[in-house]
């Protein structure tokens, strides 16, 4: 076990710990999410771990999905509300992959059985024609390269105890994805407003959260092209074809078996499912 006695700077896409290391985490989170356990953070027995780090693991574990027939989809924004950020101390956006078995369909029955503690969020999808890369992308070339957008209720789920994390062990863990379900109506990004798009969650008829996409980093296209910013830190970039969600527009909503959700969007329907 590595017990460094320096704590590195945890912003740093630099790696502090050893591949044999990043092996042992990339271990622990996918038992931890494959039997939907919940672990200690990372960092309680990995202290000096970096940012960098915690996407040696994410993408160790993305590298053995894949091998195993897995298909990737495309990837997530993680905080980039203004409200996550602040509760995280952060101004840095995690990213996280996202394989076609999180998908579950409008309407769906999600098993609460197979995650931790899971939450919901609704978030506006991208569906890119066209490569995205590099540092620097504007609203527009995010805009221009877009195919559709799509109203998508994303499910959380931390896979540490009482979803306490810090920024390298919430990378890890793929920046808390497990499930997410798309619905209502896709539209041309050119016939909606997406500044300031607002949304409804609603848990058993009941409205538990409300919010504007403007607090998506300023905009949703502004949240995909820190996306693409951040996959080009990580040696990655957004393929035409790719689904991207764009990062939850509220706080997220705690689910238990029995919920019914619904979160209504303005100008792209609603994306309803129920747990159990
Ligand atoms: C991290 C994942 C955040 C979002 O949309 O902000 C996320 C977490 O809060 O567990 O998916
Ligand atoms: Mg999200």
């Amino acid at each position: 076990m590595n017990s460094p006695t320096t704590t590195l700077n945890p912003l740093s896409m630099e790696r502090a710990l050893s591949d044999a290391d990043i092996a042992t985490l990339t271990d622990r989170i996918e038992a931890a999410q494959t039997q939907a356990r919940a672990i200690p953070k990372l960092t309680e027995d990995f202290p000096g771990m970096t940012l960098g780090d915690g996407y040696a693991v994410q993408l160790a574990l993305l590298r053995r999905w894949l091998a195993e027939g897995q298909r990737q989809v495309g990837w997530k924004a993680g905080l980039t509300s203004k409200a996550k950020m602040d509760q995280m101390g952060v101004r840095v956006p995690t990213v996280g992959f996202l394989l076609a078995n999180f998908f579950r369909p409008e309407n769906s029955v999600i098993q609460t059985s197979d995650l931790v503690h899971p939450r919901v969020e609704c978030e506006v999808a991208f569906v890119t024609k066209a490569d995205l890369s590099g540092p620097d992308l504007t609203r527009e070339q995010v805009l221009a390269a877009t195919d559709f957008v799509v109203p998508a209720v994303e499910v959380i789920d931390s896979r540490f105890s009482g979803f306490k994390f810090d920024l390298p062990s919430v990378v890890a863990d793929n920046s808390s994805s497990a499930r997410y379900v798309t619905g209502g109506r896709a539209r041309l990004p050119a016939d909606v407003d997406l500044s300031t798009l607002g949304v409804v969650i609603e848990k058993n008829g009941e409205a538990v959260a409300m919010g504007s996409s403007a607090a998506v980093a300023g905009h949703p296209a502004d949240a995909v092209a820190l996306v693409v910013k951040v996959l080009h830190e990580i040696g990655q970039h957004l393929p035409a074809g790719s689904f991207v969600m764009s990062g939850g527009i509220t706080e997220a909503i705690a689910v238990a078996p029995g919920d019914c959700v619904s979160a209504r969007f303005q100008a792209l329907g609603s994306v309803s499912m129920r747990f159990a």
